[in-house]
């Protein structure tokens, strides 16, 4: 376990998921009980979802929940002041216009070809699974990542570079650092072969690598540039385009870091004048993602823990030639955009982003337009936690929370957590897994559950928190046949 995004998950099938296309931050996450559902609804009886005015046919791939459906199109990145917001500004100002151009109001229903094939995620791909994407129907998803703007980007082919942020949906678990919308920015920048001096991209890359300004961080990279095995070179590259093209795309990465880590630390003094600056300690770890070749994940070690912030790599060519753009080379990132936001403001919990308290709002007000004004966040309570168990048996058949092997029932752990987050919203911290059994007669399988209820705005009275988890038990039952013990 590596990060705190690597807590111990028990879906096979999610971590198949996970380790395949470096989805792996597959802890969990959970869903407010939206109040502002303006323009999005469904119900289930409905033929027809209506995203931001525009409507979808339903078919039996459809698995949006009402506080999903509901959550769709806040875009916290493009809301002043707004944590989010000055995470996104402040990491732009290290990818400037010109050579980089900024997309940041992308729709958030894309086709199935734009989030998985044109970025050559196989047909069988577990990224592609209903337990682990929504589906508005077979054909079309909530984003699960903003690498499904990529292709068009590189196909439209406006700039050297381009930046794209937004909103994001996976189902997953629950936990601090995990959310079901979260946000991402997406970056690129590349060469081509017909304008660089000589054809040649290697000396062209590593000029562009000598005008980056350096920096004092220590960063951890035991690894070679590539590996015949775990981190390959593409056919078409030679190692030294490969090697500058990682040069650049990691520089460029480390001074977003040192830059958010320059606004972290006067931050901390700011809130406390005898604050002592630790030194901050980042890696580059060998990743995989369908879509680059060498791929890396960037993590930085944050409260006693590594916390994975990025992915990373050298665009695939076949993608390149794909969007009509052949003779170009480059990188690509993506970033967690809450998570630098956690870092930057010491924000504890990832449900605080989807506030709308004052104690929270209140802190960052002004600071898109003055960031000099910035200063930690200040928790304003943390109030107690009220754990409640569920234990039950899967029906005979059934292979909980391995994605579906085993034959018989179809549960999956994202499965139970959505019934949890359905059901509780914010107010769940976290759920896990404390015991699981196997009767040695009769070979059926008993799981029990965990759910910590503590809401990060007031105190929870032990009667609502039954309320919630009597409802929990009962949708368990209705929505999975589980039988409780
Ligand atoms: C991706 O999504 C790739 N598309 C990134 C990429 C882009 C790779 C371009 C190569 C080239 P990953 O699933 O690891 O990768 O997510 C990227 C980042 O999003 C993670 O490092 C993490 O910071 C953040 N993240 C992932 N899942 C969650 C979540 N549930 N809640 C909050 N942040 C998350
Ligand atoms: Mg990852």
């Amino acid at each position: 376990m590596r990060s705190i995004a690597r807590r111990p998950y028990i879906s096979t099938g999610g971590e198949a998921l996970a380790l395949f296309i470096g989805l792996r931050n597959v802890a969990s996450r959970q869903l407010r009980l939206c109040t502002q559902c303006r323009s999005n609804s469904t119900d289930s009886k409905s033929t027809s979802i209506s995203i931001d005015g525009k409507s979808y046919i339903k078919d039996t791939w459809h698995n949006l929940s009402p506080s999903i459906s509901s959550s769709i199109s806040q875009r916290l990145h493009i809301q002043k002041d707004h944590p989010i917001c000055i995470t996104r500004s402040i990491i732009e100002s290290r990818f400037p216009a010109p050579t980089y151009k900024y997309h940041n109001t992308f729709f958030p229903v894309v086709s199935t070809h734009q989030n998985f094939d044109s970025l050559g995620f196989p047909a069988d791909h577990p990224g592609r699974s209903k337990t682990d994407t929504y589906y508005v129907n077979e054909k079309t998803v909530l984003r699960t990542h903003t690498s499904a703007h990529q292709a068009d980007v590189f196909r439209a082919n406006e700039s050297e570079g381009f930046l794209i942020s937004a909103d994001v949906y996976r189902r997953d678990a629950i936990d601090r650092s995990h959310y079901p919308v979260f946000h991402q920015m997406e970056g690129a920048r590349m060469w081509d072969r017909r304008k660089v001096p000589n054809g040649d991209i290697a000396a062209a890359v590593w000029k562009d690598v000598e005008a980056l300004p350096k920096h004092e961080m220590k960063v951890e990279d035991p690894n070679p540039p590539t590996h015949p095995e775990r981190n390959p070179l593409q056919e078409g590259h030679s190692l030294e385009e490969a090697e500058a093209i990682a040069a650049h795309l990691k520089r460029s990465l480390e001074l977003m870091v040192v830059e958010i880590f320059s606004h972290a630390k006067k931050a901390a003094i700011a809130s406390s004048p005898d604050y002592v600056d630790e030194p901050l300690k980042v890696r580059w770890i060998e990743a995989y993602f369908p879509f680059t070749s060498p791929s890396w994940e960037l993590e930085i070690f944050w409260q006693g823990d590594w916390l994975e912030v990025l992915g990373c790599g050298v665009v695939k060519q076949d993608i390149m030639e794909k969007a009509g753009v052949p003779s170009q080379l480059g990188w690509a990132f993506g970033i967690g955009l809450e998570r630098m936001a956690m870092l930057l403001f010491e924000i504890p919990d990832i449900r605080l982003f989807w506030s709308k308290d004052e104690r929270f709002l209140s802190q960052f007000r002004g600071l898109s337009d003055n960031l000099e004004g910035l200063k930690r966040f200040v928790p304003f309570s943390k109030y107690p936690a009220c754990y409640k168990d569920v234990a039950f048996w899967l029906r005979s058949t059934s292979s909980a929370a391995g994605g579906g092997q085993g034959g018989g029932q179809d549960i999956h752990e994202n499965d139970i957590m959505e019934i949890v987050r359905d059901i509780g919203g914010d107010v769940v911290e976290d759920v896990i897994k404390v015991d699981e059994f196997t009767h040695p007669k009769t070979g059926r399988k008993s799981f029990c559950y965990r759910i910590n209820y503590r809401s990060l705005e007031r105190t929870l009275t032990n009667e609502e928190a039954n309320e919630f988890h009597e409802r929990v038990r009962e949708a368990l039952v209705e929505k999975l046949g589980v039988e409780l013990r």
